[in-house]
């Protein structure tokens, strides 16, 4: 398969140069670690070795060194579509090249071929009781898909330098069954239907992501979700479902493991859940003016959240320090849309006052929308309006990125992570000796 035979060709040119820079340069170093670093959750610390993406806080993410907007114009784009295929996007992060049409299709037919959820993934989901978070359900369904494994029904019998080809083969059959699974949740969880969801091979993902999920607007809606996953994919390797995804990973569990791993960490209030808070925090404006408020009322409105002791949801971030090229694909793609919606002017007029009072009230090092600003607002038009489940579709978004990732770690011997802790006393004793021999 292509994606095989790629990896294949590179494989030795990229593990000589690690093993170089491990052999000859391992005392060289690249950053000292703070003791803001240790107490403040390792932020900045550079310590995570990817080729697939780069957040530049000055630019926002690269793709294989990629803006989005050279993403979205390069990749083949999908058939009645204007957003480019996901096969290519995949092909794009695993390879490192931009695909032929050909070659995107080509994932894509491997997609369509391993497109298939055994029974008992959907029964144990009907078995679940029915408040069940969608996070939960997709975690669990991608756990119970450990089953399946080749990765872990191989590892006692193949070699270290083979185990990326297995966990390509899982990474394939993970992806591909991802679009199932979640909307089967989204069907059964919101409309009580049960059905087993049907993958068409003559489709892409993005369209037969939007059948599954019966939204009105099929066709507009599988670009959406094309562009959605492509954006969501990857933001390099230290946020936490990266992070979380990798550090599994790095113990030789396989993806499942590993992937569920990192949905658990995309599921925390702090990490995936701001693209619903940010749209309900609009719903609110739109329902206290009864519409789009005057840009003195938001002005008002928005100080009072921020006194209130809340954080303004969609605005700041903790690498960028930019707008968000990902918030402004998707308001690009709106505004060409539906430029007329209440919801998208008062997100515009958002856009124009939040981060002023952001900058008036001076802690944010970003005033800046990010990603969560404006997902929701989309979802919301296209009619999936259940917050609770936007999470699920970064998920399905994200696992592009971290399969990726997971596949060139066991390409590279990535080795298990452990990195080392200090006591309080021992960090203590290393100012008290800072404050008496001053550099
Ligand atoms: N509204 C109000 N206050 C904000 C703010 C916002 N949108 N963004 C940052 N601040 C505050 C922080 O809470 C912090 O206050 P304290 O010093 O009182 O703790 C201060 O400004 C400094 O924060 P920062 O260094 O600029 O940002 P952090 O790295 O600490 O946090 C983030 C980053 C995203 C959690 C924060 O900007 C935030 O809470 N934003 C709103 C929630 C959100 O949109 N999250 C989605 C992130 C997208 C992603 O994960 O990719």
């Amino acid at each position: 398969m292509i994606l095989h035979e790629k990896i294949s060709e590179q494989l030795p040119k990229w593990r000589e140069r690690i093993r170089a820079l491990a052999r000859e340069h391992a005392d060289v170093v690249v950053d000292t670690v703070t003791i803001g670093e240790v107490v403040g959750g390792m932020r900045d610390t550079k310590s995570l070795l990817t080729d697939i993406s780069y957040v530049d806080p000055a630019e926002g993410i690269r793709f294989r060194g990629m803006t989005i907007p050279e993403v979205l114009k390069a990749l083949p784009k999908a058939r009645g579509g204007k957003m480019p295929m996901v096969g290519g996007l995949y092909y794009l992060l695993i390879v490192g090249e931009v695909p032929t049409k050909e070659q995107a299709l080509e994932v894509e037919a491997e997609w369509a071929k391993r497109a298939t959820v055994p029974d008992y993934v959907f029964k144990m989901l009907k078995s679940m009781p029915k408040e069940t978070h969608p996070m939960t359900l997709l975690s669990q369904a991608v756990l119970a898909l450990q089953n399946e494994s080749v990765f872990a029904h191989k590892y006692h019998s193949m070699k270290r330098d083979v185990y990326w080809d297995a966990a390509l083969e899982d990474s394939l059959n993970l992806t591909a069954k991802l679009p199932l699974i979640a909307a089967f949740i989204y069907r059964m969880k919101y409309f009580g239907e049960t059905g087993k969801p049907k993958y068409n091979s003559k489709q892409d993902y993005g369209t037969n992501f939007a059948r599954l999920m019966k939204v009105a607007n099929k066709n507009e809606y599988a670009d959406l979700m094309r562009l959605y996953f492509i954006i969501h994919s990857d933001h390099e390797s230290g946020n936490a479902s990266a992070h979380a995804t990798h550090l599994v990973g790095s113990t030789l569990s396989d993806i499942y493991y590993s992937f569920s791993g990192g949905l658990n960490a995309l599921a925390g209030p702090l990490h995936g859940l701001a693209n619903q808070e940010s749209l309900a925090w609009l719903l609110d404006v739109h329902k206290q003016f009864s519409g789009v408020p005057s840009r003195d009322d938001l002005y008002k409105f928005a100080w009072d959240t921020l006194n209130s002791g809340h954080v303004i949801p969609g605005y700041g971030h903790g690498v960028l320090r930019v707008i968000d090229p990902r918030f402004v694909s998707q308001m690009e793609f709106a505004k060409k849309r539906f430029p007329d919606n209440e919801l998208l002017r008062l997100a515009d007029m958002v856009l124009d006052v939040v981060p002023q009072v952001l900058k008036e009230q001076g802690k944010a090092k970003s005033p800046a929308p990010n990603v969560d600003a404006i997902s929701g607002t989309l979802q919301y038009y296209y009619g999936v309006r259940e917050f609770e489940f936007y999470t699920v579709l970064f998920g399905v978004g994200r696992a592009l990125g971290v399969s990726a990732n997971y596949v060139w770690a066991r390409a590279l011997g990535q080795p298990i992570e452990r990195p080392k802790s200090m006591t309080t006393k021992m960090l203590e004793d290393v100012v008290a000796k800072a404050v008496q021999q001053p550099a």
